[in-house]
């Protein structure tokens, strides 16, 4: 089903209309209540009221992260916190969160909006839907779960953490719709597994994944492991939470951004240049409609490529390709650029492993090096027959000696760096206990 079929089946051309109506709209309206951004325009010469079309987008300074850092908490909100009825905050790495507000009409949007993405996934009024995203300060619990109870289904407010217990709701009370982060989903599934339970016993028909990047292999992992059709849900707490895009059922094939609200862009990362459709770069997001914390051009650091062609699902809405990496989590090694996703995806090829891997990166005097982790399943290992797989079992055993040189070589081949591979026994690479898995370790910080 279409949630607003109105909105999400416009013909383009009208879409297009409307987007530069609001784009007008929102420009004059920052240019009006947000001193930040009053600044920027006069200092680039921009009047509010000549950005009327898309064209002039590029001509619109860019927003990013360490603006709203520099504004700390609330100085980029465009309402006062009277009007703010609810807070998110989102856990940077380094110093202070990055903090988000949103009026009574935005909670309405957002809630609006992740109904939409459910409805896309397969969702439908009347199921149950088990919402394993974290409650509290992350914008996933609550977004899911308002989205949900919008568009009719009944809730429950799991969180994350406590497989255990999660694995007696599922069982118990047959949701037919989860969303979790998808390393949570197959930390769930690996639980099902061990309690003998098949994915044909298990209620769960579509699973709504999200929060961080996963590739189309470890799709098919969640698919079959939980009995499910598995799409991408994908947001950003500073744009909205979740609820920016998510794939379409039919198709699975990219995700429908609302663009009746949020605008998107692609830019090169490195000249900042607007990229025509098609092309991979940076996602960048202009909110059209929101009303406390209105962002222009918003740099999400995301590479993805946008495609408009129709999509069989009926919705003209453009689709955002699966999220690649981030800018800040491309490795650079030996001058070659490198995303935790391409390796994942050579991984996801190989029947003999299990999608639970790491990469570790050190540095040797100059020299950045990277070392992958990866699970083999238990099937393989136990032609093994040993506790661990330490590195004399692996050379000494013919077939496992001869997987980690296919994996070597293959790697090398798509990516054009050597990575040294480890063979690790089934179990021992850490799992998502609920939130967002890191996948990549990075010592050089350390020395
Ligand atoms: O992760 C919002 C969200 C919650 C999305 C639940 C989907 C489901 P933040 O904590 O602000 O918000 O993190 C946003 O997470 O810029 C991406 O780098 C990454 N991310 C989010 N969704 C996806 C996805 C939420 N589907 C950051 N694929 C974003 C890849 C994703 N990365």
């Amino acid at each position: 089903m279409i949630f607003e079929p109105q909105f999400e089946s416009m013909p383009r051309p009208r879409m297009r209309e409307l987007q530069e109506q609001r784009l007008h709209d929102i420009v004059r309206y920052v240019y009006e209540r947000v001193p930040f951004y009053r600044e920027q325009f006069d200092a680039a010469g921009i009047r509010p009221d000549s950005v009327c079309s898309l064209d002039d987008l590029p001509r619109l300074p860019i927003t990013r992260k360490t603006d709203l850092r520099d504004h700390y908490p609330f100085g980029l909100f465009a309402v006062p916190t009277s009007d703010v009825s609810r807070i998110h905050a989102s856990s940077g790495t380094t110093g202070k969160p990055t903090v988000v507000g949103y009026t009574r009409k935005d909670l309405d949007l957002f809630a609006r909006v992740v109904a939409r993405c459910l409805a896309m996934a397969g969702a439908e009024p009347g199921m149950i839907l088990h919402n394993s995203y974290g409650y509290g300060l992350f914008t996933g619990g609550l977004g899911l779960h308002a989205g949900g109870e919008l568009l009719g289904m009944a809730v429950v407010p799991v969180s994350g953490g406590m497989t255990e217990r999660q694995i007696t709701l599922l069982t118990d009370f047959r949701p037919e719709v989860i969303a979790s982060t998808p390393s949570y989903a197959l930390t769930l599934a690996q639980e099902f597994h061990q309690r003998g339970i098949l994915p044909e016993e298990i209620s769960l028909r579509f699973a709504v994944l999200g929060a961080e990047p996963w590739t189309d292999s470890m799709r098919r992992q969640v698919d079959t492991s939980l009995g499910v059709q598995a799409t991408n849900i994908y947001g950003l707490s500073e744009v909205i939470g979740p609820g920016v895009s998510n794939e379409c059922v039919e198709a699975r094939n990219g995700s429908h951004v609302n663009e009746d609200h949020f605008l998107p862009e692609v830019v090169d990362p490195a000249t900042g240049e607007t990229l025509p459709e098609g092309k991979e770069g940076v996602l960048v997001f202009t909110t059209l409609t929101k009303q406390a914390l209105p962002l222009i051009r918003y740099w999400t650091g995301d590479i993805a490529s946008l495609h408009s062609e129709p999509c069989r699902c009926g919705r003209t809405l453009a689709r955002m390709s699966l999220i690649k990496g981030r800018t800040d989590d491309m490795l650079i090694v030996r001058g070659v650029n490198v995303y935790p996703s391409q390796v994942e995806s050579v991984l996801g090829r190989m029947p003999e492993l299990t999608p639970h891997y790491r990469i570790i990166v050190s540095r040797e005097a100059t020299l950045d090096s990277v070392e992958v982790q990866v699970e083999v399943t238990d099937d393989f290992f136990r032609i093994v027959g040993s506790e661990v797989l330490s590195d004399d079992i692996v050379e000494t055993h013919q077939l496992l000696r001869q997987l980690r040189d296919r994996i070597a070589y293959l790697i090398k081949d798509s990516m054009g760096v050597s990575m040294q591979v480890t063979l690790v026994a089934p179990g021992t690479v850490p799992r998502s206990e609920g939130g967002k898995l890191q996948r990549v370790v990075d010592r050089r910080a350390l020395r």
